[in-house]
């Protein structure tokens, strides 16, 4: 009985350890780190939900690769509203920390072996610390304050088209349309300056969607040899037209190129590199307006290389179809069109279940 069980476990751990050829598509590298979005295509008739979360944090300034600390933005960075009645010469309200937590459901489908169908929809909850200088000069701080703003940001429509599909060698296109279900009429109570709690619409880094129709473009490649995997792929986001708020965001391009390693069949971890580029908005919203830095259309864009570790798990048997991962990636440079708060890191944790 006892050799029995033995003989057994050995099978399992056998099972587990073995290396790949088996089954592809329980294999825990046939999927990107959680954090690259429509990476793999399906096979016709297959179905796909995920759930993910991820979880940003973001603090202290920078101004183009360089530190700026809250004093020297509100005595040195000038106002572009200065001019304005009111609006003081520079800076003085100054963002120190921000969180922004998105959770993601996504939704694959392949109505053939050449297309799958891909949706996501958002749900974003976004959080600021400020702090308040007094007047119109100095480095007197009046106070801090904190403002909030949650709800669904904009949901994105693609397919992905399978070039070659090759069990070593995978390459597909993506296209897509990013449509405006976020809002981009926020409000949060805030501290002037001037000793006043105003509600007022929150700067543009607060705001839940992009308030136009965006297309989404982007290419995205996946091979491997035995235990070791790797990929890239590169997507960007147009911003073409003007909102109802008379701006359009700035086009957003990504590249991310990652390697992997199997472990088991089941495990497998990854190493990523990422590369981001933001543009400046064209236009501003003439609702949206303070001595604050997040209220700049000229302080929006940055360049920001990151590097993330990650883990894929794959369920086998009984659980086959399930997959989690996770991945933390944290900025190795950032040129910032500052002042602008840096990324301190962020985690993604998914799971997805296929049918
Ligand atoms: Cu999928």
């Amino acid at each position: 009985m006892n050799q029995l069980r033995f003989g057994g476990a050995l099978l399992c751990a056998a099972a587990v350890l073995l290396p790949a050829a088996a089954s592809a598509d329980h294999r825990a590298d046939d999927h990107a780190p959680i954090g690259v979005m429509g990476d793999h295509f399906h096979a016709k008739g297959e179905w796909m939900f995920s759930y993910r979360f991820m979880s940003m944090t973001m603090q202290d300034n920078g101004i183009g690769t360089s530190d700026i600390g809250p004093d020297e933005i509100a005595t040195t960075a000038p106002n572009p509203f200065f001019g304005t009645p009111g609006q003081p010469p520079t800076l003085r309200v100054v963002p120190i920390e921000m969180t922004m937590d998105m959770h993601m459901l996504g939704f694959m489908y392949a109505p053939s072996d050449r297309v799958t169908l891909m949706a996501m929809v958002n749900y974003l909850d976004n959080d600021m610390d400020h702090l308040t200088y007094q007047g119109g000069m100095g480095s007197n701080l009046l106070g801090g304050f904190t403002t909030r703003t949650s709800g669904w940001g904009d949901t994105r429509v693609s397919a992905l088209f399978a070039l070659i599909d090759r069990p070593d060698f995978r390459l597909h296109a993506i296209a897509g349309l990013s449509l405006p279900t976020g809002s981009t009429t926020e409000e949060a109570t805030i501290l002037t300056p001037m000793n006043m709690r105003p509600t007022v619409r929150t700067p543009y880094p607060m705001q839940l969607g992009s308030g136009s129709y965006d297309p989404i473009t982007g290419l995205s490649v996946a091979g491997r040899k035995a235990r070791l995997g790797w990929g890239a792929q590169w997507n960007s986001v147009f911003r073409l037209a003007d909102n109802d708020e008379d701006y359009r965001l700035g086009h957003q391009h990504e590249i991310s190129g990652w390697l992997s390693w199997l472990f088991s069949e089941p495990l497998s971890i990854s190493l990523r590199l990422t590369h981001k580029d933001r543009g400046n908005l064209r236009g501003r919203d003439p609702a949206i307006m303070g001595p604050v830095q997040t209220a700049d259309p000229e302080r929006q864009g940055f360049e920001r290389t990151e590097i993330g570790i990650g883990l894929n798990l794959a369920g086998q048997d009984r659980l086959a179809g399930w997959r989690l991962g996770i991945e933390w990636q944290t900025p190795i440079r950032e040129k910032l069109d500052g002042p602008q708060l840096q990324v301190d890191s962020s985690l993604t944790v998914g799971l997805q279940k296929s049918f």
